[in-house]
């Protein structure tokens, strides 16, 4: 056995000179996913309503799958995505020592494992290592502080089918599974090796070593009661094939191509998922600027299944899927969620999760479909200049479209001194594409941890009073327990509201909202939580009581929340009732536990 894509070298001169270069990226383009740096092995997961999607990162002018760490990005809208930045890198995996090469995350147990080919230190072959976390974006610890499996090879892939049984599914050139334990970092059995047959995944000619098509990558999934392996094909160049079979285990039917050869990257590597309605298919190409096949960027496109259940062949666009629904500007959006960037780069803000930093004159980006309805009247921003500062000109329909403000930040004294700036706005009504323009002197200017439009046109607005948390408990009041207003944590701004000693679940801030609900008006939720003790699970709840009778309207579903980070907790929920309603109050609670509760940036509106 050699090791995994070493081999690839041999090919990659003959074969560069015959592949497709994609168009030049238009700058009004949604693909590639992310322009900050190179990603590569996209892994999305559905969870709660988002898309999650696990890349690997190829380092800046690499000549090589020269890989350190992965990335979490997340989507509610498949256009706008969110940068998590890096919860796991070979540090990681103590034992490790290079190539953090193509993962998979699945969620089981309420836990997130992120499987990942690395090298190990000790035997110098390829190894599958499982780190686990509380949420999907981590952090995430290594699971067993060794391999979980190793046969020099790579790309491992998991499937828990419906009775239950896992599959670790992984392998170049041989196509490997073990069936794992329900802890899902173990396994039972030896090391199956699928046969690879022609019928099964179509014949390869020119390469007696490996006399069928498939090279590497499985994505393993089961739809419609039918299991697909949709896989990269035929190095190198490699295309996108896929296989069928009626269980999990074989035997496999080879069914043809996915994607073909294109995109100026001499490696693919798939993974679908079916989200709002939609199917869509990501994969990688060499499409950015300086991106080829050592610097590759994860893209994606929308698809529907033929009726018989065969998937259409896909080609890759630089338009990207359409956007599913439009983004809120009225609440809290994190300045790192784009759907396109120029110039900027992201970083960890001291304020948790990330920010867009190395901000220079003419840099922007882009948020696509913002629903500014009737109009806005204010932006908020939170930031930080560790120079002079610079100014975000707010424009529409392009990086030089129509002015509707400009908000002016001044240095603060460092590039993680955080303030919060604020500037009118007119002009911006409807849903439109929204551009951030950065403008000032040399250098870099300003960072970007949020932002937030004020106005007349969210519909009423937050339903909500001192959502924000800023103005102490006012507003709030708990069930059980203490209410105060915490100067230790905050989510944004620099308070949050603590409920600490609950001696009930369902026990949380909450707030009488009776006087401002609509009835059959669907209302949308986004609470930001973290826990003081233990890892509840946390959920918003509306309590309606009408004609003397109380109902529970769940708001958002429920989600693990740690101690060492926030969770937002979102939702949308048509709110009715029958008769006069005399009382309806907004609750953040737990399912379970009294954990003392940090709530912050609520909003219902
Ligand atoms: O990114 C390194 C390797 O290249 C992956 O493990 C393979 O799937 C190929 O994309």
């Amino acid at each position: 056995m050699r090791s995994a894509p070493l081999h690839r070298l041999a090919w990659i001169m003959s074969v560069l000179c015959v592949m497709t270069l994609l168009p030049a990226t238009p700058a009004g383009a949604d693909n590639p996913i992310v322009q900050t740096i190179y990603t590569a092995d996209p892994a999305p997961l559905v969870h709660n309503g988002r898309v999650y999607l696990y890349t690997g990162h190829d380092e800046d002018g690499s000549t090589y799958f020269t890989m350190r760490d992965w990335r979490v990005y997340s989507s509610a809208d498949m256009a706008n995505w969110t940068d998590h930045g890096s919860p796991m890198s070979l540090a990681t995996f103590a034992w490790a020592d290079a190539n953090a090469w193509a993962g998979h995350v699945t969620h089981r147990n309420g836990r997130f494992y992120w499987y990942v080919p690395v090298r190990n230190r000790a035997t110098g072959g390829m190894a599958i290592g499982v780190a686990v976390g509380d949420s999907p974006t981590g952090p995430f610890r290594d699971a067993l502080n060794r391999p979980l499996v190793e046969n020099n090879e790579i790309d491992p892939n998991v499937l828990v089918d419906d009775d239950g049984q896992a599959y670790l599914y992984w392998g170049n050139p041989r196509l490997a599974y073990v069936r794992l334990n329900s802890d899902m970092v173990s396994y039972s059995g030896g090391i199956n090796y699928v046969q690879l047959t022609a019928a099964g995944f179509g014949a390869r000619s020119g390469n007696p070593g490996r006399p069928t098509l498939y090279e590497e990558g499985p994505w393993v999934y089961k739809r419609n009661g039918l299991y697909y392996n949709v896989f990269a094909a035929e190095c190198c160049s490699e295309f996108i094939a896929y296989s069928t079979a009626p269980s999990a285990t074989g035997p496999w039917t080879y069914r043809g191509t996915v994607m073909p050869r294109q995109g100026g990257s001499f490696t693919n590597h798939a993974g679908i998922i079916d989200y709002a309605g939609g199917s869509y298919f990501f994969y990688h190409n060499g499409a950015l600027p300086g991106g080829g096949g050592y610097t590759r960027s994860v893209a994606v496109e929308k698809f529907t299944y033929n009726a018989d259940g065969t998937i259409p062949t896909i080609n890759m666009t630089t338009a990207g899927p359409p956007q599913v629904g439009t983004l809120d500007p009225f609440v809290r959006q994190e300045a790192e969620t784009i759907a396109w960037s120029s110039g900027v780069e992201t970083e960890a803000s001291s304020e948790g999760g990330v920010n867009v930093g190395f901000i220079e004159n003419g840099d922007h980006i882009k948020v696509k479909g913002v629903a500014f309805g009737s109009g806005a009247t204010a932006f908020t921003a939170r930031a930080a200049s560790g120079t002079a500062g610079g100014r975000i000109e707010l424009r529409l329909g392009g990086p030089t479209g129509t002015l509707v403000g400009t908000c002016t930040v001044n240095g603060t004294g460092g590039w993680q001194n955080w303030t919060t700036v604020t500037c009118p706005v007119s002009g911006a009504t409807g849903t439109r594409d929204l551009y951030l323009r950065f403008t000032g002197g040399s250098g870099y200017l300003l960072n970007l941890d949020w932002w937030r439009f004020t106005g007349g046109g969210d519909g009423g607005g937050n339903l909500l009073a001192n959502g924000t948390m800023e103005d102490g408990t006012t507003g709030w009041t708990s069930s059980g327990g203490t209410l105060s207003s915490a100067t230790d944590v905050a989510h944004g701004g620099s308070r949050s509201l603590l409920n600490s000693g609950r001696t009930s679940a369902w026990q949380g801030p909450h707030q009488n909202v009776t006087a401002r609900l609509t009835n059959g008006r669907s209302y949308t939720t986004e609470v930001w939580v973290r826990s003081q003790s233990g890892t509840p699970s946390a959920k918003a709840t509306l309590a309606l009581t009408a004609n003397g009778t109380t109902s529970y309207l769940q708001l958002t579903p429920a989600q693990t929340v740690g101690t060492g980070g926030w969770t937002r907790l979102t939702g949308t929920a048509t709110v009715s009732w029958t008769g006069t309603l005399t009382n309806a109050s907004f609750y953040v609670e737990t399912a379970a536990g009294t954990d003392g509760l940090y709530v912050d940036d609520a909003s219902f509106r």
